[in-house]
């Protein structure tokens, strides 16, 4: 990669840490750059203009190039690391779950905590209070169903950690934020465990 990297992020967001974690475990260094996304400072005409037109962060500068989605993000750092399976079918297995997790996954866990620790129950829409047992619901049978894929299995896809486990971690580790209740899924626990002892694993916070 000759051109610096620059991430446009929120800190706080698992988004964003998802791909922090990838440029970490890929020995990708990355610049960052923070906006606050409480201050709408990725809706303004310049962000807008100049960085994404959808208005949301993550995004990954690349030269003159602008990446947004994380899991896109995580998937062009990654490419060339351990965190690419070499096998074609586990390669496409990954991006299975890659799709999965911002389909069943995220849109649940995410945005329940994003609801209750960011913005705050008292300040939710009518509507957005009404989709919460939903999302509640939803996000369990995404948490049940990681839980039974591990029942015999130590990793998402093929025999080692591959960047299903990162972009399915950011979220699902930050999931008791959200009042899910991580005892029930013993499997995730001890998955989330073994991504936490890797040697060059970072933190949400770092
Ligand atoms: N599917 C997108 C989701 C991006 C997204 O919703 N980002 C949120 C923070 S996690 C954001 O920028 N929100 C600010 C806003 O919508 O104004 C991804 O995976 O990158």
């Amino acid at each position: 990669m000759g051109d610096k990297l620059v991430l446009h992020e929120d800190p706080g967001s698992a988004n964003c840490y998802k791909v922090r974690l990838t440029a970490a475990h890929a020995g990708v260094p990355i610049e960052r750059r923070a906006y606050d996304i409480m201050k709408g400072e990725t809706r303004t005409p310049e962000f807008l203009a100049n960085v994404s037109a959808n208005g949301r962060i993550p995004v990954l500068q690349v030269g003159d190039r602008f990446i947004a989605e994380s899991n896109a993000i995580c998937f062009y750092i990654a490419e060339g690391s351990p965190l690419m399976p070499a096998d074609r079918g586990d390669r496409a297995d990954m991006l299975h779950w890659l799709f999965w997790e911002q389909y069943q996954h995220e849109p649940n866990i995410a945005t329940v905590r994003f609801w209750m620790r960011w913005v705050g129950i008292d300040r939710l829409t009518d509507l957005q209070r009404a989709q919460i047992p939903v999302k509640r619901r939803l996000g369990d049978e995404a948490l049940k169903l990681m839980d039974d894929h591990l029942k015999d299995r130590e990793w998402f896809v093929g025999d080692a950690m591959s960047l299903a486990d990162i972009c399915l971690f950011a979220y699902t580790h930050v999931a008791d934020q959200a009042d899910f209740d991580l005892a029930l899924y013993p499997g995730v626990i001890e998955w989330m465990h073994r991504i936490m002892a890797q040697p060059l694993h970072i933190a949400l916070d770092t």
